[in-house]
């Protein structure tokens, strides 16, 4: 029997690997997506008369209710954000609108109307904060250090709750940051990959950089969204850290990538203090093996490949412009 999920957030990163992985499941995909002037389908113009779309927005609770009977879905994935931490101290009232209540919307909308499918909850590392300890697992106490943490907290706990008073299949996979040549360009990888890669054409000629000394757990989101689905086949709802288990510094990154197209780093960054954050998460280190262990998770893609994987995809990208 064909099932079907319905993916909030379908155009962004990870909605688009998740997309692929269910088409090549046998899924019937659902998309929920927000009217834009300009519709942005960069991630998912190769699979895009594959999915169904829906229009709705996480704010809109009528709209959440009606996509749900539309798609009749098996599996609620809900990776719908304003996900962007710089953002959320520039609009923290949406950023807690979408991130947070957003996905009480969504809880509710499948309560009411299908209480039986299964809803997976984009929770985030970033829930960790000022870390209390490392590396960090699924029963680490959370201290979050943005708008934008501290939405995910509530997210987080709203799934927890609705699992726990309305016996809904619901759980929450806290991913630890994971990129990709569609990640979004403001996010810190594909920032430098895609100026490493202008730099390297000679359409660019410096990286304008915030604090270089974060450290964070950088996996591969064709690898993370297979994590997504396991969890939803489990024979028990339960939370899941997904994580690489090894930690690089912002500056490592910068030197990995300049160092793929043979470029010294130190000629081309200047630090500019528009990118430094009023409160920093200093450092991430996930441990993921309680979904090594019970959902067979594993990781692919290292982080040496990943950013070579990122900058050969933008130097392909800007030679053919
Ligand atoms: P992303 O590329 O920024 O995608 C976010 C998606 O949410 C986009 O499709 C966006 O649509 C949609 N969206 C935003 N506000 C909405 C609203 N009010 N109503 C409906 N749709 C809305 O994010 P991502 O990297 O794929 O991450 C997916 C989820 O995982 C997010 O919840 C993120 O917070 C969480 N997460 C990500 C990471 C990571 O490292 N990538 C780690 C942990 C957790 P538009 O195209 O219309 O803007
Ligand atoms: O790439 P980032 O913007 O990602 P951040 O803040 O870690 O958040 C991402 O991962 C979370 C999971 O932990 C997700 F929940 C969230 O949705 C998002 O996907 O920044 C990474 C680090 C930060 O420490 C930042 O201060 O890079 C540092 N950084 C230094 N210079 C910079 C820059 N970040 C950006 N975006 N731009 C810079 O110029």
């Amino acid at each position: 029997m064909t099932k079907n999920a319905l993916i909030t957030g379908i155009t962004g990163q990870d909605g688009s690997y998740l997309a692929e992985l269910l088409l090549e499941k046998g899924y019937k995909v659902y998309g929920l997506r927000r009217r834009t002037s300009t519709p942005m389908m960069e991630n998912i113009e190769h699979i895009k008369n594959e999915i169904e779309f829906i229009e709705g927005d996480l704010l809109d609770q009528g709209s959440l209710i009606s996509a749900i009977k539309k798609s009749n879905p098996d599996e609620v994935y809900n990776l719908a954000a304003q996900s962007f931490v710089a953002t959320s101290w520039e609009q923290p009232a949406l950023t807690g609108q979408a991130t947070a209540i957003g996905v009480t919307n969504m809880l509710d909308a499948v309560r009411l109307t299908k209480p039986d499918a299964r809803f997976y909850q984009a929770s985030s590392s970033e829930m960790f904060g000022k870390v209390v300890e490392t590396p960090q697992k699924e029963t680490t106490p959370f201290y979050p250090r943005s708008p934008y943490g501290v939405a995910k907290v509530y997210g987080h706990w709203i799934t927890v709750n609705y699992r726990e008073s309305f016996d809904m299949f619901a759980c929450s996979g806290i991913l630890f940051n994971h990129e990709s040549p569609r990640r979004g360009i403001e996010f810190v990888t594909r920032k430098v990959t895609d100026t490493v890669a202008r730099i390297k054409l000679g359409l660019q000629n410096e990286l304008r950089m915030g604090n270089l000394d974060a450290k964070r757990d950088w996996g591969f989101a064709g690898d993370y969204v297979k994590a997504m689905w396991l969890m939803l086949q489990q024979d028990q709802p339960e939370d899941f850290v997904i994580a690489t288990g090894e930690t690089h510094t912002v500056e490592e990154l910068v030197e990995v990538a300049f160092g793929h197209v043979g470029l010294n780093w130190r000629d081309y960054v200047v630090i500019d203090p528009k990118f430094v954050r009023p409160a920093e998460v200093d450092l991430l280190l996930g441990d993921s093996s309680k979904a090594q262990k019970k959902l067979g998770w594993k990781l692919e893609v290292g982080f040496e490949e990943l950013v070579k994987m990122m900058v050969d995809s933008d130097l392909k990208k800007h030679s053919k412009r």
